[in-house]
């Protein structure tokens, strides 16, 4: 399950995906070490994520198929939903300030939980050690 405690340990294109995002290189530099940590605990449809990194910490909860608000670490304030499909959990958000979708997905892979991020045409992964 993907309930647990997980820590960043590498991402993949990530400084691209944020600057499709929009996010200068000032920023970039300082999320690429972000040292992003989250804990999941699921109970039946309902998630309840504690995040924390270098820029805050931050109590989400959300219930899947159940659209929801969110700001990502730059104030970026997003709203969407995650779904669950077969073992993956899929995510949907549209950014307020311009419409723009961003979709990202949560996938245990050999033990570890890679989470992949989409944003006008832009690919980016984090993956996660359970801690
Ligand atoms: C959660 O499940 O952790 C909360 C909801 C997540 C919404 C989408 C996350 C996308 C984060 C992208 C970070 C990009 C920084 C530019």
């Amino acid at each position: 399950s993907f309930s647990g405690t997980w820590k960043v340990d590498r991402s993949e294109n990530y400084d691209k995906f944020m600057e499709q995002m929009g996010i200068n290189v000032m920023k970039r530099k300082l999320a690429e070490h972000d040292n992003l940590k989250v804990t999941i605990e699921q109970t039946g449809d309902k998630f309840h994520i504690k995040e924390s990194s270098t820029f805050r910490t931050k109590d989400i909860d959300f219930t899947l198929g159940v659209a929801f608000d969110y700001s990502l670490a730059d104030g970026t304030e997003v709203s969407g939903t995650w779904e669950m499909e077969g073992d993956m959990l899929k995510g949907k958000f549209t950014r307020k300030d311009n419409s723009k979708v961003l979709t990202t997905t949560r996938a245990l892979v050999g033990g570890e939980l890679v989470q992949s991020y989409n944003y006008e045409g832009v690919d980016a992964k984090r993956i996660f050690k359970k801690q």
